[in-house]
């Protein structure tokens, strides 16, 4: 093992708020075990900016990188959400072991560029392009453990269930094939991944039953159940499109949040994706529960889905993190100005995510990495001892945040920014971005290349 370092930063993020001369010490298992502001800089090594604690991401499905941007053609009929579904199904059929790793791998690369550190990977690419299990049923799963260890981004596994197509277990569809699995399949294989990933500080597992739509109340239960006794981290998709929610009421006369609440005991280890579609009771009743919305803006705004209700869900004291979930963004920076933009435009308010005094920027880039770190199940999120030594060193020298001092420097990189502002970036320790390169982006990207051309030969 190498000893541990110090580093210095004139000005860093600390839980509370901005402090100058911070040393930061972080121990040879990549934890910081001092986080001191009005410190000297004598022996520590000098980061080059402003340091903020690097950006959890809640919701990836790592494979749609690569069919970011091939699905805005329009066809013959409406375009919707379930037309998009459809075309994902057919690309995701062609998908190799090594397509996944490669792919997953590039996308790892950008988001650590990006000022991501962490990922929570909702992966249910479970099968062999037929359909058949793999040999062994971890396959794909190592596939993605493996790109997230090269890229060296901290990761949330989170194994899926997915069995129906439809509420009231409709059967699934042929191009749902490499996903469905019987219970006690997907609970083995829950424990397994928790075997082979253990004692790996970068690397947790939870569960994720797909959706209400995807997952029936009983297997629902099995799962919540398996992860509460491990206490591990548990997402779902819900309500993310208004047809969900209407398909959700004609099943059981619920909206699908409210039949959630009313059938499992949701707290702080839940994060729901999107829920999107809530009623005002709906809004109060999920940020009681503590648990987290994931929110993925920029996917959201990409497949039509609608605008969370923002102001109510804060005003109720509720929790949230960003993902970026289908990719067609790569930026912690998009998703917040997304999020705060979409509420802009539909309350014709200012500073929607700061109601009170202080900055929108700020507060937006803290309640994601405080949402973020929960939903992960993982001690990132914060520069505080115990924490993973996860963090992103701005460049100062961009014109957006020039003569930006502490509260102002998040507004602008969050309102003011074109570049590309993240200058060096460390992962449990250890630096994996330095001057805005990746140590791994070139034979990264030769594989994703590779792996494109015989994807897209396919088409
Ligand atoms: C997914 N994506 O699992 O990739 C879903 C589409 C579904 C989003 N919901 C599939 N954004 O919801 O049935
Ligand atoms: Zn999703």
């Amino acid at each position: 093992m190498t000893a541990g370092a110090t580093y210095f930063a004139s000005r860093a993020l600390l839980p509370n708020g901005w402090a100058r001369d911070v040393r930061l010490a972080v121990s040879p298992a990549g934890d910081l075990v001092e986080c001191r502001p009005g410190a000297a800089a004598q022996g520590a090594e000098r980061l080059r900016g402003a340091v903020l604690p690097g950006m959890p991401n809640l919701h990836s499905h790592a494979f749609q990188r690569a069919m970011a941007g091939l699905t805005e053609r329009a066809g013959p009929g409406d375009d919707s959400f379930w037309t998009w579904r459809e075309l994902m199904y057919r690309f995701v059929v062609r998908l190799e072991p090594e397509d996944l790793e490669a792919v997953a791998a590039q996308l790892y690369v950008e988001m650590l560029k990006a000022g991501y550190t962490s990922v929570a990977e909702f992966h249910y690419v479970h099968h062999d392009r037929d359909g058949s299990p793999y040999g062994d049923p971890a396959t794909m799963s190592e596939r993605i453990v493996a790109a997230a260890a090269g890229a060296g981004i901290g990761l949330t596994l989170l194994p899926v269930l997915y069995q129906a197509n439809g509420f009231g277990g409709v059967p699934p569809a042929a191009g749902q094939r490499r996903y469905v699995m019987p219970t006690d399949a997907f609970l083995a294989l829950f424990e397994e991944l928790r075997r082979r990933f253990a004692g790996r500080p970068e690397i947790a597992v939870g569960v994720a039953p797909h959706s209400l739509r995807a997952v029936g109340e009983g297997s629902l239960a099995a799962v919540a159940e398996a992860s509460r006794v491990v206490a591990a981290p548990i997402h779902i998709h819900v309500a993310e499109q208004v047809r969900e929610v209407e398909e959700c009421l004609a099943w059981s006369n619920r909206r699908p949040v409210e039949w959630l609440l009313d059938h499992q005991a949701v707290d702080r280890r839940w994060c729901l994706v999107h829920a999107t579609h809530l009623s005002p009771e709906e809004t109060a009743r999920l940020a009681g529960s503590g648990a987290l919305a994931g929110l993925c803006p920029t996917t959201e705004a990409n497949l039509g889905d609608g605008i969370f209700p923002l102001p109510a869900y804060l005003a109720a004291g509720g929790a949230w993190g960003i993902g970026s979930d289908s990719h067609v963004s790569v930026s912690p920076i998009e998703e917040l100005r997304w999020l705060e933009y979409g509420q802009r435009l539909t309350t014709g308010r200012r500073g929607v995510a700061a109601p009170r005094l202080g900055s929108t920027g700020e507060r937006l880039w803290r309640a994601a990495l405080a949402g973020g770190a929960t939903a992960l199940g993982r001690p990132v999120g914060a520069l505080e001892p115990g924490h993973r030594a996860d963090l992103v060193v701005l460049d100062e020298e961009v014109p957006a945040l020039a003569g930006r001092s502490d509260d102002r420097l998040l507004d602008a990189l969050v309102f003011a920014g074109n570049a590309n502002p993240v200058r060096d970036v460390m992962v449990g320790g250890k630096w994996v971005v330095r001057d805005g390169r990746h140590s791994r982006e070139e034979t990264v990207f030769a594989r994703y290349r590779a792996a494109l051309e015989r994807l897209m030969a396919e088409d």
